[in-house]
Protein backbone atom coordinates (compact mmCIF):
# COMPACT_ATOMS: atom_id res chain seq x y z
CA UNK A 1 0.00 0.00 0.00
CA UNK A 2 1.19 3.24 -0.85
CA UNK A 3 2.14 5.63 1.88
CA UNK A 4 0.56 8.63 2.12
CA UNK A 5 3.41 10.78 -0.58
CA UNK A 6 -0.19 11.48 -1.58
CA UNK A 7 -0.97 13.73 1.47
CA UNK A 8 2.53 15.97 0.30
CA UNK A 9 1.82 15.70 -3.34
CA UNK A 10 -0.94 17.00 -4.86
CA UNK A 11 -2.66 13.68 -7.23
CA UNK A 12 -1.57 15.57 -10.77
CA UNK A 13 1.95 15.88 -11.49
CA UNK A 14 3.59 19.66 -9.26
CA UNK A 15 4.10 22.41 -10.99
CA UNK A 16 4.27 26.35 -10.48
CA UNK A 17 0.78 26.62 -9.67
CA UNK A 18 0.47 23.31 -7.41
CA UNK A 19 -0.83 23.90 -4.42
CA UNK A 20 -1.12 21.28 -1.17
CA UNK A 21 -3.05 20.92 2.00
CA UNK A 22 -1.75 22.50 5.59
CA UNK A 23 1.32 20.33 6.61
CA UNK A 24 1.92 19.44 9.80
CA UNK A 25 4.86 17.59 12.01
CA UNK A 26 5.26 13.64 11.46
CA UNK A 27 5.58 12.24 14.83
CA UNK A 28 5.52 8.47 15.91
CA UNK A 29 4.24 7.75 12.39
CA UNK A 30 1.57 10.21 12.72
CA UNK A 31 1.33 13.60 11.18
CA UNK A 32 0.44 15.81 14.28
CA UNK A 33 -1.57 19.38 15.21
CA UNK A 34 0.21 21.51 16.87
CA UNK A 35 -0.49 23.19 20.10
CA UNK A 36 1.13 26.23 19.24
CA UNK A 37 -1.88 27.72 17.39
CA UNK A 38 0.61 29.13 14.89
CA UNK A 39 1.43 28.88 11.14
CA UNK A 40 3.26 30.29 8.64
CA UNK A 41 3.36 29.65 5.19
CA UNK A 42 5.95 28.00 2.19
CA UNK A 43 5.67 29.77 -1.25
CA UNK A 44 7.20 28.69 -4.86
CA UNK A 45 9.88 30.68 -5.25
CA UNK A 46 9.36 31.04 -9.18
CA UNK A 47 6.38 33.44 -8.03
CA UNK A 48 5.99 33.93 -4.74
CA UNK A 49 2.22 31.96 -4.87
CA UNK A 50 1.34 29.97 -1.90
CA UNK A 51 1.57 26.17 -1.40
CA UNK A 52 0.25 25.69 1.91
CA UNK A 53 0.56 26.42 5.59
CA UNK A 54 2.89 24.91 7.57
CA UNK A 55 1.97 24.52 11.23
CA UNK A 56 4.53 25.44 13.57
CA UNK A 57 5.27 23.04 16.23
CA UNK A 58 5.44 24.17 20.13
CA UNK A 59 7.01 22.80 22.92
CA UNK A 60 4.61 19.75 23.15
CA UNK A 61 5.34 18.77 19.90
CA UNK A 62 8.95 19.02 20.56
CA UNK A 63 8.95 16.76 23.39
CA UNK A 64 6.41 14.21 21.99
CA UNK A 65 9.09 14.35 19.47
CA UNK A 66 11.42 13.53 22.13
CA UNK A 67 9.69 10.92 23.55
CA UNK A 68 8.66 8.59 20.63
CA UNK A 69 12.10 9.08 18.68
CA UNK A 70 13.54 7.35 22.13
CA UNK A 71 10.97 4.64 22.10
CA UNK A 72 11.50 4.19 18.73
CA UNK A 73 15.22 3.99 19.11
CA UNK A 74 14.94 1.16 21.70
CA UNK A 75 13.21 -1.14 19.22
CA UNK A 76 15.32 -0.12 16.00
CA UNK A 77 18.45 -0.44 17.78
CA UNK A 78 17.42 -3.96 19.23
CA UNK A 79 17.40 -4.95 15.50
CA UNK A 80 20.09 -6.82 14.09
CA UNK A 81 22.28 -4.63 11.93
CA UNK A 82 21.37 -6.77 9.16
CA UNK A 83 17.81 -6.01 9.65
CA UNK A 84 18.20 -2.37 9.77
CA UNK A 85 20.10 -2.46 6.47
CA UNK A 86 17.27 -4.40 4.78
CA UNK A 87 15.34 -1.59 5.92
CA UNK A 88 17.05 1.31 4.80
CA UNK A 89 17.90 -0.37 1.59
CA UNK A 90 14.18 -0.98 0.73
CA UNK A 91 13.72 2.72 1.45
CA UNK A 92 15.93 3.58 -1.17
CA UNK A 93 14.59 1.82 -3.68
CA UNK A 94 10.84 3.52 -2.68
CA UNK A 95 13.25 7.01 -3.03
CA UNK A 96 14.77 5.95 -6.48
CA UNK A 97 10.76 4.80 -7.88
CA UNK A 98 9.71 8.18 -6.35
CA UNK A 99 12.38 10.22 -7.33
CA UNK A 100 10.79 12.29 -9.90
CA UNK A 101 8.12 13.04 -7.67
CA UNK A 102 10.37 13.36 -4.74
CA UNK A 103 12.39 16.00 -7.35
CA UNK A 104 9.24 17.85 -8.08
CA UNK A 105 8.47 18.37 -4.35
CA UNK A 106 11.68 20.37 -3.93
CA UNK A 107 11.32 22.48 -6.85
CA UNK A 108 8.11 23.52 -5.79
CA UNK A 109 9.10 24.53 -2.51
CA UNK A 110 12.93 25.28 -2.92
CA UNK A 111 12.97 26.62 -7.28
CA UNK A 112 15.72 24.47 -8.04
CA UNK A 113 15.38 23.28 -11.26
CA UNK A 114 14.01 20.18 -11.76
CA UNK A 115 17.02 19.27 -14.14
CA UNK A 116 19.16 19.55 -10.76
CA UNK A 117 16.53 18.04 -8.04
CA UNK A 118 15.76 14.97 -10.25
CA UNK A 119 19.48 14.41 -11.12
CA UNK A 120 21.30 15.73 -8.40
CA UNK A 121 19.42 16.14 -5.36
CA UNK A 122 17.35 12.77 -5.03
CA UNK A 123 19.80 10.50 -6.56
CA UNK A 124 22.59 11.82 -4.17
CA UNK A 125 20.39 11.39 -1.24
CA UNK A 126 19.49 7.56 -1.76
CA UNK A 127 23.27 7.04 -2.69
CA UNK A 128 24.37 8.01 1.33
CA UNK A 129 21.57 5.60 2.57
CA UNK A 130 21.97 3.29 0.26
CA UNK A 131 26.42 3.51 1.30
CA UNK A 132 25.05 3.19 5.15
CA UNK A 133 22.93 0.70 4.84
CA UNK A 134 25.77 -0.74 3.36
CA UNK A 135 28.35 -0.73 6.39
CA UNK A 136 25.39 -1.18 9.17
CA UNK A 137 26.33 -4.66 9.34
CA UNK A 138 29.89 -4.13 9.57
CA UNK A 139 29.79 -1.95 11.78
CA UNK A 140 31.87 -3.50 14.86
CA UNK A 141 34.35 -3.29 17.98
CA UNK A 142 37.67 -4.67 18.95
CA UNK A 143 38.97 -6.53 21.52
CA UNK A 144 42.70 -6.70 23.66
CA UNK A 145 44.11 -9.67 25.42
CA UNK A 146 45.99 -8.94 28.47
CA UNK A 147 47.60 -11.46 30.46
CA UNK A 148 44.82 -11.47 33.45
CA UNK A 149 42.14 -10.59 31.30
CA UNK A 150 40.25 -8.64 27.90
CA UNK A 151 39.15 -5.68 27.12
CA UNK A 152 36.04 -5.32 24.24
CA UNK A 153 35.86 -2.07 22.75
CA UNK A 154 32.44 -1.35 21.99
CA UNK A 155 30.50 0.72 19.02
CA UNK A 156 27.26 1.89 20.54
CA UNK A 157 24.31 4.45 19.02
CA UNK A 158 23.87 7.63 20.55
CA UNK A 159 20.31 7.62 21.07
CA UNK A 160 18.24 10.42 19.89
CA UNK A 161 19.77 12.71 18.06
CA UNK A 162 18.25 15.90 16.26
CA UNK A 163 19.19 17.29 12.46
CA UNK A 164 18.25 20.46 11.49
CA UNK A 165 18.26 21.73 7.69
CA UNK A 166 18.63 24.68 5.62
CA UNK A 167 16.80 25.90 2.59
CA UNK A 168 19.25 25.11 -0.76
CA UNK A 169 19.05 20.96 -0.80
CA UNK A 170 15.97 19.74 1.31
CA UNK A 171 15.45 16.03 1.30
CA UNK A 172 19.06 15.65 0.09
CA UNK A 173 20.28 17.28 3.44
CA UNK A 174 17.44 15.32 5.17
CA UNK A 175 18.48 12.26 3.63
CA UNK A 176 22.10 12.63 4.30
CA UNK A 177 21.71 13.43 7.83
CA UNK A 178 19.11 10.34 8.56
CA UNK A 179 21.00 7.97 6.39
CA UNK A 180 23.97 8.15 8.73
CA UNK A 181 21.84 8.28 11.95
CA UNK A 182 20.18 5.86 11.38
CA UNK A 183 22.42 3.51 9.98
CA UNK A 184 23.93 3.30 13.07
CA UNK A 185 21.17 2.32 14.94
CA UNK A 186 19.98 5.73 16.31
CA UNK A 187 16.42 7.45 16.09
CA UNK A 188 16.78 10.95 14.37
CA UNK A 189 13.93 14.43 14.66
CA UNK A 190 14.76 16.31 11.71
CA UNK A 191 13.44 20.24 11.89
CA UNK A 192 13.92 21.21 8.15
CA UNK A 193 14.11 25.07 7.23
CA UNK A 194 11.15 26.99 7.30
CA UNK A 195 11.43 28.28 4.15
CA UNK A 196 11.71 24.68 2.45
CA UNK A 197 9.50 22.07 4.95
CA UNK A 198 7.81 20.19 2.38
CA UNK A 199 10.02 17.35 1.58
CA UNK A 200 11.45 15.69 4.58
CA UNK A 201 7.82 14.93 5.53
CA UNK A 202 7.76 12.88 2.19
CA UNK A 203 10.92 10.93 3.07
CA UNK A 204 9.31 10.30 6.63
CA UNK A 205 6.17 8.63 4.96
CA UNK A 206 8.67 6.37 2.79
CA UNK A 207 10.75 5.27 5.47
CA UNK A 208 7.62 3.85 7.10
CA UNK A 209 6.66 2.54 4.59
CA UNK A 210 9.91 0.61 4.07
CA UNK A 211 9.21 -0.66 7.70
CA UNK A 212 11.23 1.99 10.14
CA UNK A 213 9.79 1.92 13.15
CA UNK A 214 7.15 4.85 14.19
CA UNK A 215 9.35 7.57 16.13
CA UNK A 216 12.58 6.78 14.60
CA UNK A 217 12.25 9.56 11.75
CA UNK A 218 10.60 12.30 13.17
CA UNK A 219 9.99 15.58 11.46
CA UNK A 220 9.10 18.83 13.08
CA UNK A 221 7.80 22.03 11.79
CA UNK A 222 8.59 25.96 12.50
CA UNK A 223 11.79 27.89 12.33
CA UNK A 224 15.16 29.10 14.53
CA UNK A 225 12.96 28.94 17.78
CA UNK A 226 11.94 24.81 17.35
CA UNK A 227 15.76 24.79 16.34
CA UNK A 228 16.47 26.24 19.81
CA UNK A 229 14.06 23.98 21.67
CA UNK A 230 16.16 20.69 19.87
CA UNK A 231 19.35 22.24 20.70
CA UNK A 232 18.20 22.42 24.75
CA UNK A 233 16.66 19.52 24.77
CA UNK A 234 17.84 16.97 27.50
CA UNK A 235 16.67 14.26 25.85
CA UNK A 236 18.35 14.39 22.70
CA UNK A 237 22.29 13.24 22.81
CA UNK A 238 23.46 15.10 19.02
CA UNK A 239 22.70 17.50 16.67
CA UNK A 240 23.78 17.92 13.10
CA UNK A 241 23.54 20.98 11.53
CA UNK A 242 23.44 22.77 7.99
CA UNK A 243 23.23 26.40 7.64
CA UNK A 244 25.04 30.01 8.07
CA UNK A 245 27.93 30.25 10.26
CA UNK A 246 26.32 32.43 12.69
CA UNK A 247 23.69 29.81 13.16
CA UNK A 248 26.45 26.71 13.78
CA UNK A 249 27.67 29.49 16.63
CA UNK A 250 24.71 29.81 18.24
CA UNK A 251 23.81 26.05 17.56
CA UNK A 252 27.01 25.18 19.35
CA UNK A 253 26.60 27.43 22.41
CA UNK A 254 23.33 26.35 23.07
CA UNK A 255 24.38 22.83 22.66
CA UNK A 256 27.18 23.26 25.98
CA UNK A 257 24.16 23.86 28.39
CA UNK A 258 23.58 19.34 27.69
CA UNK A 259 26.87 18.42 26.25
CA UNK A 260 25.60 17.31 23.08
CA UNK A 261 28.04 15.67 20.50
CA UNK A 262 27.46 18.28 17.57
CA UNK A 263 28.59 18.12 14.02
CA UNK A 264 27.90 21.64 11.48
CA UNK A 265 27.99 21.87 7.89
CA UNK A 266 28.23 25.90 7.38
CA UNK A 267 29.10 28.62 4.32
CA UNK A 268 31.95 29.01 2.99
CA UNK A 269 34.01 31.08 0.09
CA UNK A 270 35.92 29.06 -2.37
CA UNK A 271 38.76 29.23 -3.91
CA UNK A 272 39.22 28.11 -7.37
CA UNK A 273 43.51 28.35 -8.49
CA UNK A 274 43.82 28.21 -12.05
CA UNK A 275 47.51 28.65 -12.88
CA UNK A 276 48.92 29.50 -16.26
CA UNK A 277 49.59 25.66 -17.06
CA UNK A 278 45.97 24.89 -16.85
CA UNK A 279 43.50 22.81 -19.54
CA UNK A 280 41.50 26.66 -19.31
CA UNK A 281 38.39 24.80 -20.97
CA UNK A 282 38.31 22.69 -18.03
CA UNK A 283 38.80 25.41 -14.85
CA UNK A 284 36.40 27.52 -17.26
CA UNK A 285 33.55 24.84 -16.94
CA UNK A 286 34.08 23.93 -13.77
CA UNK A 287 33.70 28.21 -12.45
CA UNK A 288 30.83 28.09 -14.17
CA UNK A 289 29.36 25.08 -12.82
CA UNK A 290 30.48 25.61 -9.36
CA UNK A 291 29.19 29.37 -9.23
CA UNK A 292 26.15 29.16 -11.54
CA UNK A 293 24.43 25.42 -10.21
CA UNK A 294 21.41 25.95 -7.73
CA UNK A 295 21.75 29.76 -9.25
CA UNK A 296 24.93 29.67 -7.01
CA UNK A 297 23.09 28.43 -3.38
CA UNK A 298 25.56 26.02 -2.96
CA UNK A 299 27.61 25.95 0.03
CA UNK A 300 30.74 24.19 -1.19
CA UNK A 301 30.95 26.57 -4.45
CA UNK A 302 33.86 28.45 -6.06
CA UNK A 303 33.18 32.17 -5.62
CA UNK A 304 36.76 33.48 -5.59
CA UNK A 305 38.51 32.23 -8.92
CA UNK A 306 42.27 33.22 -9.09
CA UNK A 307 43.46 33.23 -12.46
CA UNK A 308 47.53 33.16 -13.34
CA UNK A 309 47.90 36.20 -14.88
CA UNK A 310 49.85 34.67 -18.13
CA UNK A 311 45.85 33.52 -18.71
CA UNK A 312 43.67 35.88 -17.33
CA UNK A 313 42.08 37.38 -20.21
CA UNK A 314 41.80 33.94 -22.20
CA UNK A 315 39.89 32.45 -19.42
CA UNK A 316 37.68 35.55 -19.29
CA UNK A 317 37.24 35.18 -23.23
CA UNK A 318 34.10 34.29 -24.43
CA UNK A 319 32.47 34.32 -20.26
CA UNK A 320 29.92 36.75 -20.99
CA UNK A 321 28.34 35.09 -24.33
CA UNK A 322 28.17 31.69 -22.40
CA UNK A 323 27.11 33.09 -18.96
CA UNK A 324 24.60 35.11 -20.65
CA UNK A 325 23.01 31.77 -22.66
CA UNK A 326 22.41 30.21 -19.68
CA UNK A 327 18.17 30.13 -19.89
CA UNK A 328 16.87 31.60 -17.25
CA UNK A 329 12.92 30.41 -16.12
CA UNK A 330 10.65 28.15 -14.84
CA UNK A 331 12.33 26.00 -12.80
CA UNK A 332 9.72 23.49 -13.40
CA UNK A 333 10.86 23.71 -17.11
CA UNK A 334 13.59 21.04 -18.13
CA UNK A 335 15.23 23.62 -20.28
CA UNK A 336 15.59 25.42 -17.08
CA UNK A 337 19.71 26.28 -16.33
CA UNK A 338 18.42 29.01 -13.81
CA UNK A 339 16.03 28.88 -11.49
CA UNK A 340 14.79 31.64 -8.94
CA UNK A 341 16.25 32.20 -5.52
CA UNK A 342 14.51 30.82 -2.78
CA UNK A 343 12.71 33.59 -0.94
CA UNK A 344 12.76 37.33 -1.53
CA UNK A 345 14.69 37.86 1.01
CA UNK A 346 17.44 36.41 -0.60
CA UNK A 347 16.79 37.96 -3.57
CA UNK A 348 16.54 41.24 -1.93
CA UNK A 349 20.60 40.08 -0.12
CA UNK A 350 22.11 38.99 -3.64
CA UNK A 351 20.91 42.22 -5.56
CA UNK A 352 22.32 44.07 -3.43
CA UNK A 353 25.78 42.29 -3.43
CA UNK A 354 25.27 43.01 -7.26
CA UNK A 355 25.22 46.61 -6.77
CA UNK A 356 28.14 47.01 -4.11
CA UNK A 357 30.08 44.62 -7.31
CA UNK A 358 28.68 47.02 -9.75
CA UNK A 359 30.14 50.10 -7.71
CA UNK A 360 32.72 48.30 -6.38
CA UNK A 361 35.55 49.50 -9.43
CA UNK A 362 35.59 45.47 -10.63
CA UNK A 363 34.98 44.73 -14.11
CA UNK A 364 31.68 44.33 -15.12
CA UNK A 365 31.97 40.94 -17.19
CA UNK A 366 28.02 39.71 -17.38
CA UNK A 367 25.00 39.31 -15.64
CA UNK A 368 23.36 40.73 -12.49
CA UNK A 369 20.03 41.94 -13.47
CA UNK A 370 16.51 41.63 -13.46
CA UNK A 371 15.54 39.24 -16.45
CA UNK A 372 14.28 40.54 -19.51
CA UNK A 373 11.17 37.71 -19.63
CA UNK A 374 8.16 39.43 -18.05
CA UNK A 375 6.65 36.36 -16.92
CA UNK A 376 9.33 36.20 -14.48
CA UNK A 377 8.63 39.46 -12.76
CA UNK A 378 6.40 37.86 -10.10
CA UNK A 379 9.74 35.30 -8.87
CA UNK A 380 12.93 36.00 -7.02
CA UNK A 381 14.94 36.16 -10.42
CA UNK A 382 18.86 37.61 -11.31
CA UNK A 383 20.66 36.80 -14.45
CA UNK A 384 24.20 35.13 -13.35
CA UNK A 385 26.80 37.41 -13.06
CA UNK A 386 30.50 37.76 -13.15
CA UNK A 387 33.40 40.44 -12.48
CA UNK A 388 36.93 40.46 -12.60
CA UNK A 389 39.65 42.59 -11.61
CA UNK A 390 38.71 42.03 -8.17
CA UNK A 391 40.27 42.87 -5.03
CA UNK A 392 40.79 40.41 -2.37
CA UNK A 393 38.67 42.78 0.41
CA UNK A 394 35.70 44.04 -1.98
CA UNK A 395 32.39 43.17 -0.08
CA UNK A 396 30.94 40.26 -2.34
CA UNK A 397 34.56 39.01 -2.51
CA UNK A 398 34.68 38.49 1.29
CA UNK A 399 31.23 37.72 1.83
CA UNK A 400 29.57 34.46 0.94
CA UNK A 401 26.67 36.19 -1.36
CA UNK A 402 24.86 32.65 -1.85
CA UNK A 403 23.87 33.64 -5.45
CA UNK A 404 25.32 33.40 -9.03
CA UNK A 405 27.82 36.20 -8.43
CA UNK A 406 31.43 34.96 -9.89
CA UNK A 407 34.60 36.97 -8.53
CA UNK A 408 37.79 36.82 -10.75
CA UNK A 409 40.99 37.81 -9.30
CA UNK A 410 44.40 37.95 -10.84
CA UNK A 411 47.60 36.42 -9.28
CA UNK A 412 51.39 36.11 -10.03
CA UNK A 413 52.65 33.60 -8.30
CA UNK A 414 52.21 29.71 -6.01
CA UNK A 415 52.97 32.00 -2.69
CA UNK A 416 51.21 34.65 -2.94
CA UNK A 417 47.85 33.01 -4.27
CA UNK A 418 47.85 29.84 -1.55
CA UNK A 419 47.76 32.89 1.02
CA UNK A 420 45.30 34.71 -0.34
CA UNK A 421 43.23 31.89 -0.59
CA UNK A 422 42.93 30.58 2.91
CA UNK A 423 42.77 34.53 4.16
CA UNK A 424 39.45 33.78 4.72
CA UNK A 425 37.19 32.61 8.01
CA UNK A 426 36.13 29.92 6.12
CA UNK A 427 38.17 26.65 4.88
CA UNK A 428 34.47 24.40 3.18
CA UNK A 429 36.24 23.87 -0.60
CA UNK A 430 38.71 24.63 -3.35
CA UNK A 431 40.23 23.92 -6.37
CA UNK A 432 43.54 23.87 -8.14
CA UNK A 433 44.02 23.50 -12.05
CA UNK A 434 47.30 22.64 -13.64
CA UNK A 435 48.97 20.51 -15.43
CA UNK A 436 52.07 19.80 -12.75
CA UNK A 437 50.32 17.47 -10.33
CA UNK A 438 53.21 18.07 -8.40
CA UNK A 439 52.95 21.81 -7.79
CA UNK A 440 48.57 21.02 -7.54
CA UNK A 441 49.51 18.59 -4.83
CA UNK A 442 51.57 21.31 -3.22
CA UNK A 443 48.76 23.51 -3.31
CA UNK A 444 45.91 20.71 -2.31
CA UNK A 445 48.05 20.55 0.78
CA UNK A 446 48.14 24.16 1.50
CA UNK A 447 44.59 24.95 1.10
CA UNK A 448 42.94 25.01 4.65
CA UNK A 449 39.82 23.41 3.52
CA UNK A 450 37.53 20.06 3.78
CA UNK A 451 37.40 19.02 0.53
CA UNK A 452 39.98 19.98 -1.98
CA UNK A 453 39.93 18.92 -6.09
CA UNK A 454 42.44 18.90 -8.36
CA UNK A 455 41.73 19.66 -12.44
CA UNK A 456 38.07 19.07 -11.23
CA UNK A 457 35.11 20.91 -8.72
CA UNK A 458 32.36 19.51 -6.85
CA UNK A 459 32.80 15.27 -7.44
CA UNK A 460 31.25 13.95 -4.45
CA UNK A 461 30.88 10.16 -4.00
CA UNK A 462 29.05 9.04 -1.18
CA UNK A 463 32.24 7.47 0.24
CA UNK A 464 33.94 10.34 1.20
CA UNK A 465 33.61 12.69 3.57
CA UNK A 466 32.67 16.17 3.71
CA UNK A 467 32.73 19.15 5.76
CA UNK A 468 34.90 22.45 6.53
CA UNK A 469 37.69 23.80 8.37
CA UNK A 470 37.38 26.92 10.42
CA UNK A 471 33.76 28.65 10.23
CA UNK A 472 32.56 26.21 7.97
CA UNK A 473 32.19 23.65 9.88
CA UNK A 474 32.75 20.72 12.39
CA UNK A 475 32.78 17.26 11.74
CA UNK A 476 32.08 15.53 8.49
CA UNK A 477 29.16 14.15 6.16
CA UNK A 478 29.19 11.11 3.50
CA UNK A 479 32.07 8.75 3.70
CA UNK A 480 33.22 5.92 6.82
CA UNK A 481 35.21 8.70 8.62
CA UNK A 482 31.72 10.33 9.60
CA UNK A 483 30.47 6.94 11.66
CA UNK A 484 32.51 8.82 14.51
CA UNK A 485 29.92 11.32 15.13
CA UNK A 486 27.23 8.83 15.45
CA UNK A 487 28.82 6.29 17.95
CA UNK A 488 30.55 5.90 20.33
CA UNK A 489 32.98 3.37 22.03
CA UNK A 490 32.81 1.99 25.33
CA UNK A 491 35.42 -0.21 26.85
CA UNK A 492 34.24 -3.25 28.78
CA UNK A 493 37.80 -5.14 30.59
CA UNK A 494 36.50 -8.64 31.79
CA UNK A 495 38.96 -9.77 34.54
CA UNK A 496 39.41 -13.78 33.95
CA UNK A 497 41.11 -14.39 37.68
CA UNK A 498 40.28 -12.39 41.19
CA UNK A 499 41.16 -9.65 42.57
CA UNK A 500 43.43 -10.89 45.24
CA UNK A 501 44.90 -8.16 46.73
CA UNK A 502 43.93 -4.40 48.30
CA UNK A 503 45.54 -0.97 47.74
O1 LIG B 1 20.72 28.79 6.97
P1 LIG B 1 20.25 29.25 8.41
P2 LIG B 1 19.81 28.77 5.68
C1 LIG B 1 24.70 27.16 4.49
C2 LIG B 1 24.95 28.15 3.39
C3 LIG B 1 24.21 29.35 3.91
C4 LIG B 1 23.06 28.78 4.71
C5 LIG B 1 21.77 28.92 3.96
O2 LIG B 1 26.31 28.35 3.24
O3 LIG B 1 25.08 30.07 4.77
O4 LIG B 1 23.35 27.39 4.92
O5 LIG B 1 20.77 28.12 4.59
C6 LIG B 1 17.72 26.78 11.87
N1 LIG B 1 19.22 27.26 16.76
N2 LIG B 1 24.83 25.84 3.94
O6 LIG B 1 19.50 30.17 5.34
O7 LIG B 1 19.50 30.53 8.41
C7 LIG B 1 16.84 27.30 10.77
O8 LIG B 1 15.48 27.23 11.17
C8 LIG B 1 18.82 26.17 16.07
C9 LIG B 1 26.00 25.07 4.28
O9 LIG B 1 18.67 27.82 5.91
O10 LIG B 1 21.46 29.15 9.22
C10 LIG B 1 17.16 26.35 9.63
O11 LIG B 1 16.43 25.15 9.75
N3 LIG B 1 18.42 26.21 14.78
C11 LIG B 1 25.86 23.64 3.89
C12 LIG B 1 18.63 26.04 9.83
O12 LIG B 1 18.91 26.42 11.18
C13 LIG B 1 18.45 27.40 14.15
C14 LIG B 1 25.22 23.41 2.57
C15 LIG B 1 19.55 26.79 8.90
O13 LIG B 1 19.18 28.14 8.90
C16 LIG B 1 18.86 28.58 14.78
C17 LIG B 1 24.04 24.20 2.43
C18 LIG B 1 19.25 28.48 16.16
N4 LIG B 1 19.64 29.56 16.86
C19 LIG B 1 23.89 25.42 3.06
N5 LIG B 1 18.76 29.61 13.88
C20 LIG B 1 27.12 22.79 3.99
N6 LIG B 1 28.24 23.29 4.48
O14 LIG B 1 27.07 21.63 3.61
C21 LIG B 1 18.32 29.08 12.73
N7 LIG B 1 18.13 27.75 12.88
Amino acid sequence: MRAALGSVCAVAPLDASSTLPTQRSLIAGERVASTSGECFETVHPGNNSVICQVEQAGEAEVDAAVVSARAGFEEWSSMTAMDRSRILRRAVQIIRDRNDELAALDTLDAGRPIAETSSVDVPTGADVIEFYAGIAPSLHGETLDFPGGFARMRREPLGVCAGIGAWNYPIQIAMWKSGLALACGNAMIFKPAEVTPISALALADIYLEAGVPPGVFNVVQGDARVGRMLVAHPGIAKVSLTGEVTTGQAVMAGAAATLKKVTLELGGKSPIVVFDDADIESARNASLTNNFFSTGQVCSNGTRVFVQRGVYEAFLDGLAERVAGLRVGDPFDPETVIGPLVSREHHTKVMSYMELARASGARHIVGGDLPSDPSLTSGNYVTPAVFADCDDDMGFVTDEVFGPLMAVLPFDDETEVIARANATPYGLSGAVFSRDLARANRVANAIEAGSVWINDYGTLPESVPFGGYKHSGIGRENGYHSIEHYTQVKMIYTNLGGVDRYM
